[in-house]
């Protein structure tokens, strides 16, 4: 791992998988390793909307986090290049990046260009993280065929495959065919391992360029509804954030099961002066995770931010939330809610033209 230590080349780290996967905690696990090494991290995170949880969680880290947002790295690439130069002129060693996680295609059409500044930057081998439990739904029979071809094309273009979650599923099986590597971002479980192979510079990064039909590719994001939702919530009796958007949470997650409405990944990010909060779920009916100050103080001002990535009717999708929204009390101040379908994805380049 010495050779991070060159700051004229940055790595970069490139961590994909499917929504929920364990990228954003994975990242975080492996910046704070390197952090205590004394080597300066950055990450970048990538969205098709605005306003991340994970930029939020990231900052209470105290990593470096900077973000491509409108449209996934491939189709964003030089907004994502010109944040890679930026971070270097902050003498970075490690970029982590992460991109969205319904995105594929990232070898053909974010590493290959990123080769061919080779001697700017160093580029770690392409790591996609696997949920072991969202892989057993992918993967069997019934499986949502849209999100299957996203998984498998991800698993597909992977130098590397880590199964996530090791303290969850400590048994969990890898995807036949795959030999993987286990992480737990949770206990640090595998991460130094994990580290020390990409860093060591022995395994190609994105060598395997997919052969992929576009159009399949867009139907399948587009099955994808994608809501991001800011405010700031002022209450007449003051609230520790846990209180104040746990209740929401629930009710949101109740809303959206009772709608049929299933669920990628949905978050929530409470940032108030006395401390931050958040709460997600990968799946329907899951047990919320939280994190954060859970002792902070009550407080009347809230900034609260939600992600919600769900398959279903972007409008239907909004519908839910709305309704909840009302049901909120407080006053609900600076609102933003955006709810779309994802856009068919048109990298900027790619090693390979795409075929008419
Ligand atoms: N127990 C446990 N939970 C984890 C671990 N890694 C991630 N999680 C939880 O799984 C959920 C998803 O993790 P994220 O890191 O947000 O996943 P992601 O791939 O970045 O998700 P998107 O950005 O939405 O695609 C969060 O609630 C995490 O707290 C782990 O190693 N152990
Ligand atoms: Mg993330």
């Amino acid at each position: 791992m010495s050779e991070a230590t060159n700051q004229k080349r940055p790595w970069i780290v490139i961590v994909g998988g499917f929504l929920g996967s364990g990228k954003t905690s994975l990242i975080l696990s492996a910046a704070r390793i390197l952090e205590n090494r004394g080597l300066r991290c950055a990450v970048i995170l990538n969205d098709q909307g605005s306003e991340l949880v994970d930029t939020r969680r990231a900052e209470t880290e105290g990593v470096i986090a900077r973000e491509v947002t409108g449209g996934c790295f491939c189709c964003r690439f030089s907004d994502l290049t010109s944040i890679i130069e930026e971070l270097r002129t902050r003498a970075v060693d490690v970029i982590f990046a992460e991109p969205v996680g319904s995105c594929t295609d990232v070898a053909a059409t974010v590493f290959g260009p990123l080769r061919e500044e080779f001697d700017r930057y160093r580029v770690a081998p392409f790591t996609v993280l696997v949920d072991p439990a969202r892989a057993g739904r992918l993967l069997s029979e019934d499986a949502d065929s849209p999100l299957a071809f996203l998984f498998q094309k991800q698993l597909e273009e992977a130098d590397l495959v880590c199964m996530t979650k090791a303290d969850l599923y400590p048994d969990a099986a890898s995807v036949p065919g795959v030999e993987a590597r286990y992480v737990s971002a949770k206990t640090g479980q595998g991460v130094l391992e994990w580290l020390d192979e990409i860093l060591s510079g022995a395994l190609d990064a994105g060598k395997t360029t997919l052969d992929i039909d576009y159009a399949e590719y867009a139907r399948a994001e587009a099955a994808l509804a994608w809501l991001n939702l800011s405010f700031t919530l002022e209450s007449a009796v003051p609230m520790s954030p846990a209180l104040a958007s746990g209740p929401f949470f629930d009710s949101l997650h109740g809303a959206l099961n009772e709608a049929g409405i299933s669920i990628a990944h949905l978050k929530l990010f409470d940032r108030s002066p006395t401390g931050w909060l958040k709460v997600a779920v990968c799946a329907n009916g899951e047990d919320p995770v939280v994190e954060g100050n859970l002792d902070a103080s009550p407080v009347n001002r809230h900034e609260l931010m939600v992600n919600l990535r769900a398959k279903g009717d972007p409008a239907q999708v909004q519908q839910v939330v709305e309704d909840e929204l009302l049901q909120l009390e407080g006053r609900k101040l600076d609102m933003h809610l955006n709810c779309f379908s994802p856009a068919p994805p048109k990298p900027e380049r790619r090693i390979q033209e795409l075929g008419e």
